[in-house]
């Protein structure tokens, strides 16, 4: 008996951490990307419900794979739409429980059928935050190192010749092999997916061309740097941009004339879940309007919830660039998905422009 009472006790820290914090084993692991919550929602799903959330954030697509992959369990995870084809194929993620999830009403319709092309049925996923990719610009810091007013165009970023002329007031790209190959090849009327593997190739070469003109290539630095001055021109996920704004520069936001690609990034439940049940509860507690108009708010991006709208500030919901207009709307589309055969020349032609070779 006594033994078996000095088993449990050297057993009970490894129980401790299996069931969490409290010990109570009332907790799920979400891995969000950065900058992409209201930290008062987490606050108050746990004062709410009890349940404790592990909170984990990733800036690139490749960080989520790794993550995702692993071996480690999540509980809820945020991949963008055009890797769900990829997730569900492989048996990534576990199908959502409808009648687990009331507040799926509240989903904004449009967003679901788009999303059924890559999720038939929305069986796996739901519209968390969407927006689009544009350039974010310090228009008088950016003039002043142009030498002039600027074009709406991506040739800001893609023509060697104008990015040089703007490297001396910082320009970046994102570290999003997706967004940069589909916008470079649009840039180049092309289509990123349609393409030969051997146009894809030589995208990269350009791109390694365009190296010396930029700071750097990273999804999460720019934030901080579009805020306080220190970059002119960046390629920008809309909320990123937007921020910078508000934080009192003098950048703005644009969809440029050649067009430009959406995102739709979505709340799953990982295949290696240990409590579906409360990822669930989590899901239905960031689908009430209310939650989801708090969550742009604060990040910037519009989510998916179409009865949040009356929540929003006016200012916020007219704010030129949250919401795309009907013109803004009619030069974006939505991410295509890859052919694997593209994937392979995709990560090869991406790790040597990030790592050069
Ligand atoms: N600050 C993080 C914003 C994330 C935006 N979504 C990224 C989509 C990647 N395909």
């Amino acid at each position: 008996m006594l033994r078996l009472f000095a088993l449990l006790l050297l057993l009970t820290p490894a129980l401790a951490i299996a069931q969490g914090p409290e010990g109570t084993g009332n907790f799920i692991r979400v891995l969000n990307w950065n900058d992409y919550i209201a930290p008062q929602v987490l606050k108050d799903f746990e004062k709410d419900t009890g349940i404790h959330v592990e909170y984990r954030t990733f800036s690139t697509t490749e960080e989520l794979n790794t993550a995702l992959t692993s071996g480690e369990s999540f509980d809820i995870a945020v991949p963008s739409h055009n890797d769900l084809p990829r997730l569900i194929k492989n048996g990534q993620l576990q199908p959502l429980d409808f009648s687990r999830l009331g507040n799926r009403t509240h989903l904004d319709i449009q967003l679901l059928s788009k999303l059924a092309a890559v999720d038939p049925g929305n069986r796996y996923a739901v519209p968390y935050l969407w927006g689009a990719v544009g350039l974010a610009i310090n228009t008088p810091q950016a003039e002043a190192a142009f030498g002039g007013p600027l074009p709406d165009s991506w040739s800001l970023l893609f023509d060697a010749e104008q990015s040089a002329r703007l490297a001396s007031c910082g320009i970046s790209v994102l570290d999003a092999p997706d967004e940069t190959l589909s916008l470079l090849l649009n840039y180049q009327g092309r289509s990123l997916v349609r393409s030969a593997p051997s146009r894809i190739e030589r995208a990269g070469n350009v791109l390694d061309g365009l190296k010396p003109n930029l700071r750097y290539v990273d999804s999460e630095r720019y934030i901080e740097d579009l805020a306080n001055g220190r970059l002119c021109v960046a390629m920008a996920w809309v909320g990123d941009a937007l921020a910078a704004a508000d934080a009192g520069q003098p950048v703005r936001f644009l969809v440029p004339d050649e067009g430009s690609v959406l995102f739709i990034d979505n709340l799953v439940i990982p295949s290696s879940a240990r409590r579906a049940d409360l990822a669930h509860r989590f899901i239905d507690y960031v689908m009430q309007p209310k939650v989801a108009a708090l969550i742009t708010a604060e990040t910037l991006y519009p989510n998916g919830n179409a009865d949040s709208h009356e929540f929003l500030d006016a200012a916020l919901r007219d704010q030129p660039g949250l919401y795309p207009d009907l013109e803004t709307k009619r030069r974006l589309h939505a991410l295509e998905a890859l052919p694997e055969k593209h994937s392979v020349v995709r990560d090869k032609l991406w790790d040597s422009f990030l790592n050069g070779g």
